[in-house]
């Protein structure tokens, strides 16, 4: 009998769940763009411009291939701005009795239609699996059962054995798992990036930034200059891109930081995986065949593997796992407000001013920007956790809570108290420095450790070991640092002090 599929704005794929034994005699399509999923955090207007113009040409294509679709659009005078109201109504027009959906992303969105559904007895509303990923829920729950640490190293190695990924027998190609050590090189001035792979926004695109610029004016973000990739088929130009021109030296400069550029040698390609214009597998075997190739290094392909087939499926596991309570938890006790900084980029910290400059103008940052810098400063800034998250949800158009979230509030804020990773990510500006441009053309000296022309993150860090000493001094990993505070004079720990209480007043 007839079914209604409803496709949700990161479901654009043409193999996804819900659509497995569609028929296009029968069944219809339902997709919907709701003002409910562009405001319930403030998305910046690049991703939404991605998103929906991604929306209309996934449902153009479903059409091509002979389904009939309904396609709800914002500005549609009768759009109720609601999953279930809209798909309530194709229901009961069409007095059709069953419904499938591939289950969506984010906690949020699960709750509303499992709600619907135990109130919606009537419907055969059948829930399915996102097999998108390569990690089931219940496979990483046995993965996670049981053990006291769910370390990341150990999750990948078995995705790398259960895939037979760079895998010689049941060892890893060239004998290691890991071959980081050889991935944290900083970016000689002489070395020149490609440019990143731009397309021209067609006839739908450009109607989208049209309505964006008109009904979300107030959100977030530069819309000019849009040049995504909107369609499976441009997404693989990226990837075939990436593969030729950047995968040789991702490993060597993946964390890199550079003045005016956020590119570099990464993919771009997490926005099309996320909203699934790319399948995840078809990313990893593209850098495994270059690499047997002879096309790109172990360390690169082996780097950018772990990134995909370790980090993304590890990180949607660990949310899926430890949701609804997760977000709620505030180890550090962090309360500040978010500083304006994080929108406007009026700041005299330079690397801050790149990583917000770079994020507003692209809706994109690389991992090092959004780990080292904008949530190293977060960390010892002591921000509210909730303010911190929702800036990253929305700011970055590959940001979906289930992997922002194990992202900033485990592995950037140690909000989860180290059920991500082993230790927080406090650093002062010795790394950025060595990692990067910006402190040459900074009003700050990196070399400075407290008074008013020190870097910040110099004492900020030094002031965030003093003041979570209780909690974090037996941790083997932060050793080192305690020691150091404990050979710093009476002296010194008051200049520390007083820099960053002054700093830190000035800052909201
Ligand atoms: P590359 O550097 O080329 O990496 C390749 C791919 O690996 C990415 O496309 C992505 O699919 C995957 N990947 C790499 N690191 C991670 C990771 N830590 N978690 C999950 N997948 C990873 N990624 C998101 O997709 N959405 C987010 O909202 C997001 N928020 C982040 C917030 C913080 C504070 C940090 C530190 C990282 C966050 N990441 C997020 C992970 C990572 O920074 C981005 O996936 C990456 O920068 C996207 O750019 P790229 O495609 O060029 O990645
Ligand atoms: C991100 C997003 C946005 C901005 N808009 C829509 C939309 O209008 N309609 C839709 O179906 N999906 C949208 N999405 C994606 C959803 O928010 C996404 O499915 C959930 O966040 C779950 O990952
Ligand atoms: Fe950032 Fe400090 Fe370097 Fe300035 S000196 S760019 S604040 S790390």
């Amino acid at each position: 009998s007839p079914s209604l599929r409803l496709i949700l704005g990161d479901q654009l794929s043409a193999a996804i769940s819900s659509l497995r034994d569609a028929n296009p005699a029968t069944d219809l399509i339902l997709m919907c763009e709701l003002r409910a999923e562009a405001c319930y955090v403030p998305h910046h207007k690049k991703k939404l411009v991605l998103v929906f113009s991604a929306m209309r040409h996934f449902a153009k294509q479903l059409q091509a291939r002979g389904f009939k679709v309904k396609y709800v659009r914002l500005d549609d005078a009768d759009n109720s701005g609601c999953f279930t109201t809209e798909m309530e109504r194709i229901l009961t027009h069409s007095g059709c009795r069953n419904c499938v959906l591939t289950e969506p992303g984010e906690y949020r969105l699960r709750q509303q239609f499992e709600h619907w559904q135990a109130a919606h007895p009537e419907y055969n509303f059948e829930i399915r699996e996102d097999d998108r990923f390569l990690c089931s829920h219940a496979e990483f729950a046995r993965w996670a059962k049981g053990r006291k640490q769910l370390r990341m190293e150990y999750f990948y190695r078995e995705m790398r054995r259960r895939y037979d990924i760079l895998m010689a027998g049941s060892k890893p190609l060239g004998d290691q798992w890991n071959l980081d050590r050889n991935n944290r090189k900083p970016m000689p001035a002489s070395v020149q990036p490609p440019a990143p792979t731009r397309f021209e926004p067609d006839t739908i695109t450009r109607s989208v930034i049209t309505q964006v610029a008109k009904t979300f004016d107030d959100h977030f973000g530069d819309l000019d200059d849009f040049h995504f990739a909107v369609t499976a088929e441009q997404a693989q130009q990226v990837l075939a891109a990436f593969i030729s021109e950047r995968l040789p030296l991702f490993g060597d400069y993946q964390d890199a930081m550079r003045q005016d550029d956020p590119w570099l040698y990464h993919s771009h390609l997490g926005a099309y995986i996320n909203l699934g214009l790319l399948h995840p597998m078809e990313a990893i075997k593209a850098a495994e065949q270059a690499y047997h190739q002879g096309l790109a290094p172990l360390n690169a392909v082996e780097g950018f593997i772990r990134q995909v087939l370790g980090w993304r499926e590890y990180v949607r596991g660990l949310y899926w796992l430890k949701m609804p309570d997760y977000r709620n938890l505030n180890q550090l006790q962090a309360t500040r407000p978010l500083p304006r900084f994080y929108w406007d980029a009026e700041t005299d910290l330079n690397c801050l001013r790149q990583c917000v400059q770079d994020t507003k103008a692209h809706a994109y940052a690389h991992h090092i920007q959004r780990l080292m810098v904008l949530g190293n400063f977060a960390l010892l800034a002591g921000l509210d956790p909730e303010q911190v998250n929702e800036w990253y949800l929305l700011v970055y158009a590959d940001a979906y809570e289930w992997v922002e979230l194990p992202n900033v509030h485990g592995m950037v804020l140690f909000a989860d108290g180290g059920i991500m990773a082993s230790k927080p990510y406090a650093a002062g500006g010795a790394y950025i420095n060595r990692m990067s441009d910006y402190c040459k053309h900074c009003r700050y000296d990196v070399k400075l450790k407290s008074g008013p022309d020190a870097c910040p993150f110099n004492y900020l860090y030094w002031n965030f070991m003093a003041e979570h000493a209780e909690q974090l001094q037996q941790n083997p990993r932060m050793a080192l640092a305690y020691r150091h505070l404990e050979r710093m004079s009476a002296e010194q720990r008051q200049q520390v002090d007083d820099s960053a209480r002054i700093f830190l007043e000035q800052l909201t």
